[in-house]
């Protein structure tokens, strides 16, 4: 980690203790829901590394997990552990944890009116989304190099574009498999309505994975994304963004923003 980071706040003054048996029924049943609409639509949709994650650890549709036995069985595959949150966390603080192989969860879980959308992060997004993917070694291994690189991208004023990064992969990145397109967006999985729409709507774009062509695209947090970018593989995205980006953000400071739907000449369309 850059030494010269010096964290707006202690990390640990963030990790809160839900209590399992405090989650009511209600927000048990809300889990199940959830997960069970998700069950229905993600075989043949959704990659395998994500499908075998929630296997492997166990979630499951019965409810919302018990959040330290969860994080001891993701610890046994791939050293991650999980941490409960209230909600967003500041942005050092966040990357402070990925670097050190923590994903904060937001503890609480929406309201059943709030099924279809959410502005902020629940424990559904969270655990179902994100958790899965960490018990890919490779998978793991990119996000702990992700909290690195915003910790330096903090240092360098750059943080704009690496957040461009993380949302266009992590939260709603699609993958070329020999099977198909499929999801492994934490954002998408995460979505009934954006797991329909990333696939099988003509409308948006699914451009091949650039990691400049990335960093200079705005994106949308109030609709279905209007781009998708489409990785061949984990390793490929953890080579592209394995070398110093420093470089690279002076060359996106010379270079233009472009819009969400925005399509360009050298853009690869799938
Ligand atoms: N905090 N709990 C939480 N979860 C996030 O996904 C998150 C955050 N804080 C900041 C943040 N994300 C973003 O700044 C990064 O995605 C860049
Ligand atoms: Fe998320």
């Amino acid at each position: 980690m850059p030494a010269e980071v010096k964290l707006s706040t202690d990390p640990d003054d963030f990790i809160v203790k839900p209590d399992w048996n405090a989650y009511t029924e209600t927000e048990h049943a809300t889990w199940r829901t959830l997960f069970q609409r998700q069950a229905a639509l993600l075989p043949g949709r959704a990659c395998r590394e994500f499908l075998d994650g929630l296997e492997t650890l166990g979630v499951a549709a019965d409810g919302i997990p018990d959040f330290e036995r969860l994080s001891d069985v993701l610890e046994g595959e791939t050293g991650w552990r999980i941490i409960a949150v209230e909600g967003l966390v500041p942005d050092d603080v966040f990357f402070h944890y990925l670097a050190n192989r923590r994903f904060p969860v937001t503890w609480w879980i929406r309201k059943p009116e709030q099924m279809d959308y959410l502005q902020e992060p629940d424990a559904f997004h969270d655990i179902y989304g994100h958790v899965p993917m960490l018990a890919n070694p490779v998978f793991g291994d990119y996000m702990e190099a992700y909290g690195k690189g915003g910790l330096k991208a903090l240092g360098l004023n750059a943080l704009n574009y690496l957040a461009r990064l993380y949302w266009y992969t992590v939260e709603f990145g699609l993958i070329d498999t020999a099977e198909g397109m499929r999801i492994y967006g934490a954002g998408i999985v995460s979505s009934k309505g954006e797991s329909i729409h990333c696939l099988d709507d003509p409308k948006p774009n699914r451009l091949g994975f650039d990691l400049l062509r990335i960093m200079q695209t705005n994106y949308r947090i109030d609709d279905y994304q209007e781009s998708y970018f489409v990785i061949d593989s984990f390793d490929q995205l953890f080579a592209a963004t394995a070398p110093d980006f420093t470089p690279y953000y002076d060359e996106l400071r010379r270079r233009p923003m472009l819009k969400p739907g925005d399509v360009l000449d050298g853009d690869k369309r799938f």
